[in-house]
């Protein structure tokens, strides 16, 4: 039997931190396309539920468009159980909409409360796994571990939502006592609110895994992105990643040393970009590092903006240094040797670290050489 793990979709996300307003409207339906995405590949692998480890909406208000994406999704897809777990963010009304325009809830959309429910589940190849949740409210976190009974006999899986710590009892917030739920018969701990995937060891029987966002929303969400596939047979329980985001958001490191001017720069991006796997489709934030020479000057806009046909967004930090070799300015009787020294003096008298040193000298020798450096920072 297979079921799907995912999590985190967070509808309705505002998205404008990091994203412009067309932009992050245009994502907002892609979060929505994925949903229904999602449940299109689990019907295709003949999955047999989807577990939604929380945070399915990012707000409490709830827009109609994605009240109505989800609704028609479960109840066009009656053959596919969907197990609803609430997060921290799902403090909407989703499911109290739901039973009013529905009369009640269909039987393949099943809920949790602050207390553990469980659900028997038997496959269509006849292998029976047991799910069972509990919604964490800061409250009952500490207290949950100890009133979970579970059958050893039985395939577990339990969802939870929350971080893991590496404590027992104590829990506060959206905090998970991992050790807790050691020893307790526990075969997958289906998580969510951990947007990057991970698969980690619980105990000797166990693990505990993040199938984390679907879609990377920001640059704070890098790197691939999908959900787990679980198997459950008679003996245990695996679960394989797939990657499935539409976009990836890259974060990359575009070493610059000894380029000065902005096509090369644009040049380099371009090609490292292309190394890192970075398609046209993704979203990407370069890093421009290394050391420059004086008076070289980053112009970060237009190298964003040369860049922007050719990903879906582009962001440009300068995080170069300059290339200082102080003995060229001992002797140079220029205004400009002068300001190096006066420096200098300062970085030897410990009242400037090397770092502010060497942005006031690349500003300073732009002044002074008549270079308009851009001075605003735009992250
Ligand atoms: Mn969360």
């Amino acid at each position: 039997m297979k079921l799907i793990h995912t999590a985190d979709l967070h509808l309705d996300s505002a998205l404008e931190r990091h994203l412009s307003k067309s932009r992050a409207e245009e994502r907002r339906n892609e979060l929505l396309a994925v949903f229904r995405s999602i449940v299109g590949y689990s019907v295709s692998i003949d999955a047999e539920a989807i577990l939604i480890a929380g945070d399915l909406f990012d707000l409490c208000k709830i827009s109609r468009t994605a009240l109505d994406a989800v609704i028609s999704t479960v109840v066009g897809n009656p053959n596919l159980i969907f197990y609803y777990l609430r997060g921290n963010h799902d403090e909407g009304a989703f499911v109290e909409e739901f039973k009013a325009r529905t009369g009640s809830l269909p039987d393949n959309f099943k809920t949790f409360s602050e207390e553990w429910t469980s659900y028997e589940l038997t496959g269509r190849d006849g292998v029976k796994v047991t799910i069972t949740g509990a919604e964490m409210n800061g409250r009952n976190n500490a207290l949950l571990a100890s009133s979970l009974r579970l059958d050893e006999k039985n395939r577990n899986i339990v969802m939870l939502h929350g971080q893991v710590a590496d404590i027992s009892g104590n829990a506060e917030g959206e905090t998970i006592p991992i050790r807790d739920y050691r020893n307790k018969g526990i075969d997958y701990l289906a998580l969510g609110h951990i947007h990057t995937p991970s698969v980690n060891v619980l105990d000797s029987r166990g693990k505990y895994v993040y199938c984390g966002c679907p879609e990377g929303r920001g640059f704070d969400e890098c790197g691939e992105r999908g959900f787990q596939v679980i198997t459950v047979n008679p003996y245990g329980i695996d679960a394989e990643f797939v990657p499935y985001a539409k976009r990836v958001v890259y974060d990359i490191n575009v070493d610059i040393t000894g380029l000065s001017h902005t096509e090369e720069i644009v040049g380099r991006v371009k090609e490292s970009a292309l190394n890192a796997g970075v398609c046209e489709k993704d979203l990407l934030k370069a890093r421009l590092s290394g050391e420059v020479d004086l008076p070289t000057v980053i112009y970060k806009d237009q190298i964003k903006k040369e860049l922007e046909p050719y990903f879906y967004v582009v962001r440009v930090v300068d995080e170069t240094r300059p290339h200082i070799d102080y003995n060229d300015f001992s002797a140079d009787a220029s205004l400009k040797g002068e300001f190096v020294r006066m420096i200098k003096e300062d970085i030897d008298a410990g009242k400037l670290d090397e770092e502010t040193a060497s942005k006031l000298i690349r500003n300073g020798i732009g002044l002074l050489m008549g270079i308009d450096v851009p001075t605003k920072q735009q992250s």
